[in-house]
């Protein structure tokens, strides 16, 4: 039992043991190579030179990127390091861009590494062809005419082989894949790595600003390269052209952990502070010789002059800025949106509720006329009741009556003022004495009158009492005698006015 425990226990120790060994073993030192890369910014100088590399052909060099072809026909360019590695196993990024304003662009860019620096102007992409090395080639342009470029493919010469540009080297490529990387919206990104005789590219499609979004494009073992080589880029244009642009080349060499270089901290750092300062030195010389050729600058402090280039930072912060202007135009175009949709509904509303209320009118006129009417569904909107619409139309019967009859009392005020008005105008005397005074005082006058008589003839029937006399005059006689009592007094009055007023007129 004991025994048995024992083993069980040893056993897993040797396990763990060898699994800790092999990934030991699988792990690797990686060592940045800065003579070997180039990134932006400064990336060139301004005497147009790339630190510890040399361009030709039509390449040019800039303070962002390398052009290593522009977009012109039949152009050449490349671009090598000027020393040779000191390490066997490496690892390069290379960030570029290939861009054209054709469907299709030619011809290509290649990279390379081989045991001798090619040629500026040559025939492979615009190097050497018989190299002795690997090349690996973006090519853009589509020699065979069998539908499959662009196309990523690695091919390793031992200086003899010439490559065969009417098939896209199909028949020599160790391995490749169909790869778009023409006219992407961010640089298109390959990770070529070569450890332990194993070559694996990963290539970055240029649709994400993603730095992890590789993907496999090849991996070929048993990859013998030749020792101490150079890296270099070339590219080549032909009847049709488009820019080829790297960005970033950026070399770390590989190490298993084991056989990792052990350089004293001390002596690396005392090259590197040599190596700045010689370039401080450089590019202060660069800025005198800057100012003794444009004077015009004088006035400038060399402070101002920096001022033109941006570092990461702030381009970052650039970046971030117009990400932010992009999501707060997005953002009002949105808002400006909703406010039409929101307008167009309630013009829909209003429309709606003014039909319904069409409606509601419409039903009670049936039913006034005795059909029985539809009833409309208004709970879910807030709009005019029938009893209300009744209300409102008994109303406006109301007010068109009273307004006709305010129209008549108008029109018969309007004919009695005429009527005044004529009878003025048939006044002699601009005096107005209303008729009506007199015509009372005469009608109170003929009162008085009659109250007289009635009084005399109750004294006279009180002076003969036994009720009945058969002397006296009836009533009816009386009242005719008043009668025309009465009239002889009316028509001295009106001689009288005749005659005031024919008076009056000699005055
Ligand atoms: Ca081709
Ligand atoms: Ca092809």
């Amino acid at each position: 039992m004991g025994t048995r425990s024992y083993v069980l226990f040893y056993v897993l120790v040797y396990v763990l043991n060898s699994v800790v060994n092999n990934i030991y073993g699988a792990l690797v030192h990686r060592k940045f190579e800065y003579k070997y890369s180039f990134k932006p910014p400064y990336l060139a100088q301004k005497d147009g030179s790339v630190p510890f590399w040399e361009y030709g052909g039509n390449a040019i060099a800039s303070a962002e990127n390398v052009r290593i072809a522009p977009s012109l026909r039949s152009q050449k360019g490349a671009i090598w390091t000027k020393s040779p590695t000191n390490f066997d196993w490496w690892e390069v990024d290379m960030v570029f861009r290939i861009t054209g304003r054709g469907r299709i662009g030619a011809d290509g860019l290649a990279f390379w590494y081989t045991q001798n620096k090619g040629s500026y102007e040559g025939d492979v992409f615009g190097s050497s062809d018989k190299w002795v090395g690997l090349g690996i080639f973006f090519d853009s342009f589509d020699n065979d005419n069998k539908h499959n470029n662009p196309y990523i493919y690695a091919m390793v010469n031992d200086g003899t082989k010439q490559f065969d540009h009417q098939n896209d080297g199909l028949t020599q490529s160790a391995a490749g894949c169909l790869r778009d990387f023409r006219n992407k919206p961010f640089p298109t990104r390959a990770r070529i790595e070569y450890y332990q005789n194993t070559l694996t590219l990963l290539f970055h499609n240029g649709m994400t600003s993603n730095d992890q979004d590789y993907e496999m494009c090849l991996r070929v073992d048993n990859i013998v390269l030749p020792k101490n080589g150079y890296f270099g880029i070339s590219a080549a244009t032909g009847g049709l052209a488009d820019d080829h642009d790297v960005l970033h080349f950026l070399t770390n060499s590989l190490w298993p952990v084991d056989q990792a270089p052990v350089q004293s901290a001390s002596e690396e750092q005392q090259r590197l502070a040599q190596e700045y300062q010689e370039y401080q030195n450089k590019l202060e010389q660069q800025k005198q010789d800057y100012r003794k050729e444009h004077p015009e600058h004088q006035g400038k402090q060399p402070e101002e002059l920096e001022d033109w280039f941006e570092s990461d930072s702030q381009r970052e912060l650039r970046q971030i800025f117009q990400g932010q202007s992009q999501i707060y135009d997005v953002l009002r175009e949105l808002n400006r949106k909703l406010d039409e949709m929101v307008g167009r509904q309630e013009r829909t509303l209003s429309l709606i509720s003014m039909q319904q209320q069409a409606a509601a009118v419409g039903g009670q006129a049936q039913q006034a006329g005795g059909q029985p009417s539809q009833a409309i569904p208004t709970g879910y909107i807030d709009t005019i009741r029938r009893d209300e619409v009744t209300t409102l139309f008994n109303n406006q019967n109301q007010l068109a009556n009273l307004i006709k009859d305010v129209k008549q009392l108008i029109a018969t005020v309007s004919s009695q003022a005429d009527k005044i008005i004529i009878n003025q105008s048939k006044q002699p005397t601009a005096q107005i004495q209303p008729m009506g005074y007199d015509m009372q005082s005469l009608v109170a006058e003929m009162r008085d009158g009659l109250n007289h008589v009635k009084q005399n003839v109750a004294q006279f029937a009180a002076q003969r009492p036994g009720g009945t006399c058969p002397s006296c005059v009836s009533v009816t006689t009386l009242l005719i005698i008043a009668v025309i009592q009465l009239a002889i007094y009316l028509g001295y009055s009106i001689y009288r006015d005749n005659k005031d007023s024919h008076y009056k007129k000699f005055y």
